[in-house]
């Protein structure tokens, strides 16, 4: 086999940002802007020579020519082996786990989640480390310093091989083995989770709606829910994958699930409805009538996973991300056990799930997981849900209501302000920033700001520090508001504003629109988002 060195420039800007690289997918499709970010991460990992990776992705397009690129240069690189997934699909849950179990050094997973697919939307390319997690800031670094002078893409003069058929093919020296995408998942699933009892609710009438968003999650939840847990075929809606996701958002909010949402928020909802995204590494669960927010199922889960068999011994620990509300802390403090506050991004929990502090980890953006993996789990967290149902009995309204009896509520709600003026999102940012230590004592509509900071999280694993993580602002009452901009989009900046409020005692049933809407008007004078962005409402709120 002929391998070449092409010759090639550094491309500027093929740095990771929340997860991934993600661009226009036009951009990847660019000549050798992908070659480049792979050679890129081989050349920043110390070479790919003998090693063993994982390949997959959520089946978006530019996937499966992405994926033969990828073989090609892989092959270049005198790797040893390859898993890829049938079809040249693999959910990120998924890819995890394998990585995990086959002890591969890496893996290479194609997506660009919960943003939209097709020619003019979104793509994006995640490496994960041996621990089966997203690489880490330090890996990060290496990676960007050897796509700043990288000169040559090292490739295999190759032709494309056929992912469609389960077993061993060769390139070269490479050995490529394609595998069922969903069975190691399932096996995994079964281990931690009591599949009969789920089976057995179902069997009792108990019913439900998974909406797959047209994304890589429909070939799982049917196996898992329709033909492994008895539920009707129904029960998966957008189950068919489609390069374009349907033309969709495949983010499971309400409102990009809307369908969904009208569903169980009508005459006619099934028991229990959720949704994950584009990739399969996020959910959202919703009960009869009642929505639930992903921080507050954190904190659920949190409180009952020990329901669940591969749970039953208890949680070492929890972790959430800043902006996630101080549910799960409550239900920590109670317990007695470690609660741990990091950035933005699956890459923070890795260390302190590989030191075995936490079991748990959560993010407002509804992930939601667990030491099985190093990557947030959509469908582990429905399987979650319907455990703690199947063994307690109860719906998801009155667990809910159950938990914030015991626990206060922590009424929640994200305001995303998208495709901001860079330049304006930039300086709204850094005005604030220097204004924060002069607020604490100020009013703002009303609302008295009693502290104000840049977050700033030191792994206490490995002493890494990583620095401006988001602004938070302190309230009298209870009151928290975090503005940070996000590091996943790939046109203008989204500006997310994330509001909080305890509440303890009284009416925990009221509107959170309305308990937030005091603080929604004390940021907006704060900040000046309306006058700065021209912005009076968010586009989107969770
Ligand atoms: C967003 C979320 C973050 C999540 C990340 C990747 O990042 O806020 O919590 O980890 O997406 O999720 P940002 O920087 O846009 O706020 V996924 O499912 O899109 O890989
Ligand atoms: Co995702």
């Amino acid at each position: 086999m002929l391998i070449h060195d092409i010759p090639t420039a550094p491309i500027a800007g093929q740095k990771a940002g929340t997860s991934g690289l993600r661009r226009k997918t036009r951009e990847y499709m660019a000549p050798l802007f992908l070659e480049n970010y792979v050679q890129a991460i081989i050349d920043g990992t110390g070479g790919a020579q003998g090693k063993t990776y994982v390949l997959g992705g959520d089946g978006r397009y530019f996937n499966a020519e992405a994926i033969q690129i990828i073989l090609r240069i892989l092959a270049g690189n005198g790797a040893g082996r390859v898993i890829v997934g049938q079809g040249g699909v693999l959910s990120t849950p998924a890819a995890s786990h394998l990585i995990r179990k086959t002890g591969a050094d890496g893996g290479f997973i194609l997506s660009a989640s919960h943003n939209p697919g097709g020619i003019d939307a979104d793509f994006g390319l995640k490496y994960n480390m041996a621990n089966g997690g997203p690489a880490t800031e330090t890996m990060t670094a290496a990676i960007v310093a050897a796509s700043e002078k990288i000169t040559r893409i090292r490739m295999a003069d190759s032709a494309d091989i056929t992912l469609d058929a389960l077993g061993e093919v060769t390139i070269g020296a490479i050995q490529v083995r394609v595998i069922d995408p969903v069975d190691d998942y399932l096996a995994l699933m079964e281990e931690l989770f009591d599949l009969d009892a789920i089976a057995a609710l179902v069997a009792g009438g108990f019913t439900l709606r998974f909406d797959a968003m047209h994304a890589v999650t429909g070939p799982y939840a049917r196996a898992l829910l329709v033909d492994r847990c008895g539920a009707s075929p129904d029960s998966v809606m957008n189950g068919t994958p489609l390069p374009d996701f349907g033309g969709g958002h495949p983010d499971p909010n309400p409102v990009w699930a809307a369908d969904l949402m009208g569903l169980m928020m009508g005459p006619d909802a099934p028991d229990f409805g959720a949704a994950s995204d584009g990739d399969g590494d996020r959910n959202m669960i919703v009960g009869r009538g009642c929505y639930v927010t992903p921080s507050d199922s954190l904190a659920l889960i949190a409180d009952r996973a020990h329901l669940a068999k591969g749970y039953a011994r208890g949680l070492a620990g929890v972790a959430r991300s800043m902006p996630t509300s101080a549910a799960v802390d409550r239900v920590a403090a109670a317990k007695g056990i470690a609660c741990f506050e990091t950035p933005t991004g699956w890459k923070f929990f890795g260390n302190l799930l590989d030191a075995g502090r936490i079991t748990l980890c959560g993010e407002e953006s509804a992930g939601t997981g667990s030491d099985h993996i190093r990557e947030k789990d959509g469908l582990w967290a429905v399987l979650m849900w319907l455990n703690i149902i199947a063994v307690s009995g109860q719906s998801v309204a009155a667990l809910m209501a159950t938990h914030w009896r015991t626990y206060g509520r922590n009424y929640y709600s994200r305001h995303d302000y998208e495709d901001v003026d860079s330049a304006v999102a930039a300086s709204l940012m850094s005005d604030l920033r220097e204004r924060l230590e002069s607020l604490p004592g100020q009013g703002f509509a009303g609302l008295t700001v009693t502290k104000a900071d840049d977050f700033a999280y030191a792994d206490p694993v490995d002493g890494s520090v990583s620095s401006s993580q988001g602004l938070r602002l302190f309230f009298e009452g209870g009151a928290r508001a975090v503005l940070r901009l996000s590091g996943t989009g790939t046109s203008g900046a989204t500006l997310r504003v994330y509001l909080e409020q305890l509440v303890t005692d009284g009416d925990l049933h009221q509107d959170a629109g309305d308990v937030l809407a005091p603080l929604a008007a004390a940021v907006d004078a704060v900040a000046e988002i309306a006058a700065r962005t021209g912005r009076t409402a968010p586009d989107v709120r969770t």
